[in-house]
């Protein structure tokens, strides 16, 4: 017999199809009255899977009693309630690893696009500019620039890895040094005053809400750059849009922002930053890679009540497979 999933949120028709033989599925954005459906058949409902994005509403928690797991496809899982979930039992998973170089790849790029004025350069062949002006404004070198990192985890050190082969000057702050060769900043603020570009890839959350506030932001300066990969709620959205106005920061590559998918619209007609839609992980090959695991969770705990890819919160280590032990 198999047993219910509700789904939030979209997944890949690879992830419904190898789910679909263990579990009944049940998309919320397929259900007219979600509220009434958790109402009805909530009780049975053991299992969740959601993202980054939509997380697991309170409401909807709470008319889950029998909850066992919520499967998060992604790494970042401040959308959810875990403290909540630990208190019931429910276990929490999520997608560490398989994204980190595609995500730093993303920080990457934005880096690259706005140093050398990439989206500039593709407006000037495409709106006849060339032939009439001939010559474009110059841009700035990527290269041998002063980093900064804020968040050095999975994700910040393969940017960092990314970042050696532009000759890049590499320092970062977490709340713990880690043993790399790279210069740890235990204040945010001197990090940012020393740096040229400030990297933000922590994860989202209370912990870090604003915490790249106005005097980061003005540490930074007028020729700095601010690179937001992690979560819009970790930057002061106000306190940016206002830097980046009134020239006391330099420019921005923004993938996250404070109230997706509303971006604020100051920001759109400015020519110094660039802006992506939450793709920081958004390729077919990564994507897969998030989704078996995403699945695997949900196989194996269906199969024997354990787990692949915890997130850190969750204590019991019983429940945990040691994928290289199996
Ligand atoms: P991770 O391995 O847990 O790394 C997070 C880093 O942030 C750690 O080095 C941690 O060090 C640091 N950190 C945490 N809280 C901090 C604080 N209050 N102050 C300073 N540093 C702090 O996570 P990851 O896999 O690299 O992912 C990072 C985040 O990227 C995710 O949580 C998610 O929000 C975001 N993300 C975005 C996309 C996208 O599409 N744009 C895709 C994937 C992930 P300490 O614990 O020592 O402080
Ligand atoms: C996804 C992310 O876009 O992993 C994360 O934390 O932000 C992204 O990989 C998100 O989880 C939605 O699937």
């Amino acid at each position: 017999m198999t047993a219910n999933l509700l789904v939030i949120g979209e997944i890949t028709p690879r992830m419904d199809a190898r789910l679909t033989p263990s579990f009944t599925l049940h998309y919320t954005d397929r259900i007219d009255d979600v509220p009434a459906f958790l109402a009805r058949e909530g009780h049975a409902i053991a299992h969740v899977l959601t993202d980054g994005h939509n997380g697991v509403p309170r409401a909807w928690m709470d008319a889950l009693p029998a909850l066992k797991l919520i499967s998060n496809y992604g790494v970042g899982y401040d959308a959810i309630d875990v403290g909540l979930a630990g208190e019931r039992g429910v276990l929490v998973t999520h997608t560490p690893g398989v994204l980190s170089d595609e995500v730093a790849t993303t920080a990457l790029m934005l880096m690259l696009a706005c140093y050398r004025n990439l989206l500039g350069s593709d407006a000037f062949v495409r709106d006849g500019s060339w032939p009439e002006k001939r010559h474009m404004a110059l841009s700035r070198s990527a290269d041998h620039r002063r980093v900064g990192i804020l968040g050095l985890g999975r994700i910040g050190l393969a940017l960092a890895r990314k970042l050696e082969p532009f000759h890049a000057e590499i320092s970062y702050h977490n709340r713990t040094r880690r043993d790399v060769p790279y210069r740890y900043c235990p204040d945010l603020e001197k990090m940012a005053a020393d740096a040229e570009v400030l990297f933000v890839v922590t994860p989202g959350g209370s912990e870090t809400h604003g915490i790249v506030n106005r005097e980061v932001i003005d540490a930074l300066g007028p020729d700095g750059m601010l690179v937001n990969v992690s979560r819009g709620s970790v930057v002061d959205e106000l306190a940016l849009v206002a830097a980046l106005e009134e020239g006391r920061l330099g420019s921005a590559g923004l993938d996250v922002f404070a109230d997706e998918p509303n971006v604020p619209a100051a920001l759109l007609s400015m020519d110094n930053v660039v802006l992506t839609p939450h793709i920081g992980s958004a390729t077919e090959e990564t994507r897969q890679a998030m989704g078996d695991l995403v699945v695997d969770n949900l196989l194996q705990h269906q199969a024997d009540g354990r787990v692949i890819s915890p997130v850190p919160e969750c204590r019991d280590k019983s429940v945990i497979v040691d994928r290289l032990a199996v």
